[in-house]
């Protein structure tokens, strides 16, 4: 165990979660289950807690959870990527690992490719980088990278993400036979930047990055096709939003756009894959809320989310949960007792900042369920989420408002809607692991960071009002 894992000296540092061994981290990239084994690879600093000069980190595990770590995968050169390797993905080429990611260079980027070891541990880049020498001509564009690549009717197809000057975000999508030569088909959508106020959580930004398709099918045989991307706007990381929609032909038809996460910045530029046994699974980047001081003086920064099984809703919205693989860490049973309802009850608690909780209930309207969590027993350090019933939706908030005596962080609310389903029935997940936070209540997923300042903000506890159910509680172990 390194400094950087010891509890003592950094009460901040997840214990469970994804982090890198130091420096910088963001977007998961090149996910998949190759020959079984799960592959992660991540955008990468090793040298500072700073977005510079980007490499490949890699890791890989037969759980999703524990994870051993590999060689740098991908790093800067004299070419296309001489500045940076970015965000792409990997594909099986015919049996040959193939990236597709974006070589930054000079403040802009353009699709490269990389084909791998059949272990996924070296990798060799094409003499023809860039695959694309640019944005596709006559477009004026905001920005042009990051890939999402697959195989439709015998030829390759890719998304890429982009912008268009004073229309909106874009996903413009190009078609290839050998992932080398690629023809520009057309904009497969394109988002109106006008279309809400610019503080808007579902504000759909100028440029789209990270864009991830894939189709789904809910329980009773709804079908949809899901356009993920992390909204952007002039260098601002905003949120990760999804159109659910069809796939036609060159064009994505939307129906209707979501929050993929109600954290917003703290759960961005997501990517997902399709592991053997069908699943979709997702991954992404937990930011930081606080400065870039604080995480130099950490060493640190970037969470990756924990791996999350995506399903669709009859009614084309998607439900999110962590996948069954986390419950493996669950440790020391903390809780198992109804769930305390009414102003007279003492609230159920215990102690711990790496815990997994979970409440099962019926909330009347005019209830609510309140968890604190990360809290001192003074309650001068605390984070609340809250679920409340008003009619048959509920909001499910995460105030941060007392979360840390630092002013310096952000101490922001976040919340949003959650559907009610059966009426009144809630479902809560709550994973805490120090300063990562990741909330599900109905399929309904937000991830957040807290820095309580106090080394005793440890406790946890929870009532509810004019609800009924149970609570189950446990410690988890170290990944
Ligand atoms: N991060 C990458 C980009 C992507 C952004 C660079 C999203 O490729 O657009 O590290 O966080």
């Amino acid at each position: 165990m390194g400094p950087l894992n010891d509890a003592s000296v950094d009460q901040h540092r997840p214990m469970f979660h994804f982090v890198a061994p130091s420096g910088w981290l963001n977007d998961p990239n090149g996910l998949c289950q190759w020959r079984g084994r799960f592959h992660m690879f991540y955008q990468y600093n090793p040298e500072a807690p700073v977005h510079h000069h980007i490499r490949w980190g890699h890791v890989s595990s037969a759980d999703m959870i524990h994870w051993e770590h590999h060689p740098i995968a991908l790093e800067p050169s004299s070419g296309p990527d001489q500045d940076g390797c970015w965000s792409g993905v990997l594909v099986d080429d015919g049996g040959v690992p193939t990236f597709v990611y974006s070589g930054h260079r000079d403040g802009g980027e353009l699709p490269c490719i990389a084909t791998g070891s059949a272990d996924l541990m070296d990798w060799v880049k094409d003499p023809a980088n860039p695959v694309i020498v640019g944005p596709p001509a006559g477009l004026e564009v905001t920005g042009f990278r990051d890939h999402c690549v697959w195989r439709e009717g015998g030829l390759w197809r890719q998304v890429i993400g982009s912008g268009i000057r004073g229309r909106g975000g874009a996903a413009l999508l190009y078609e290839s036979e050998d992932l080398r030569e690629w023809r520009y088909v057309g904009p497969l959508l394109i988002g109106d930047a006008r279309d809400r106020e610019r503080s808007a959580p579902d504000w759909t930004g100028t440029m789209w990055e990270c864009i991830d398709l894939f189709g789904l099918e809910s329980a009773g045989g709804v079908r949809r096709d899901m356009l993920v991307f992390s909204a952007f706007d002039d260098g601002a990381t905003l949120h990760t939003l999804y159109w659910s929609g069809h796939y036609v032909g060159d064009t994505f038809i939307p129906n209707s756009l979501h929050r993929l996460d109600l954290g917003g910045k703290h759960f961005y530029a997501p990517q997902s894959m399709q592991d053997d046994a069908g699943r979709r699974v997702m991954f992404g980047w937990m930011q930081e809320a606080r400065s870039t001081e604080a995480c130099i003086a950490a060493g640190w920064s970037g969470v990756m989310s924990l791996p999350r099984i995506l399903t669709l809703r009859d009614d084309g919205t998607v439900a999110q949960w962590p996948a069954p693989e986390v419950s493996k860490l669950r440790r020391e049973e903390m809780l198992d007792q109804l769930l305390p309802s009414g102003v007279a009850q003492t609230p159920a608690t215990f102690q711990g900042t790496e815990v997994d909780i979970e409440v099962e209930c019926d909330i009347d309207v005019g209830g609510q369920v309140e968890l604190l969590v990360r809290a001192t027993a003074d309650g001068v350090e605390r984070t609340v989420i809250r679920v409340r019933r008003d009619t048959d939706n509920f909001t499910l908030t995460c105030d941060r408002a007392a979360s840390s005596l630092d002013d310096t962080v952000d101490r922001s609310d976040l919340s949003g809607d959650v559907p009610a389903t059966d009426g009144g029935r809630l479902f809560l997940r709550v994973l805490v692991d120090r300063s990562a936070l990741e909330v599900f209540a109905n399929g309904v997923s937000l991830s957040a960071r807290v820095y309580p300042a106090r080394p005793d903000a440890n406790v946890v506890s929870m009532w509810a009002t004019r609800a009924q159910g149970t609570v189950r509680a446990w410690s988890m172990a170290h990944a």
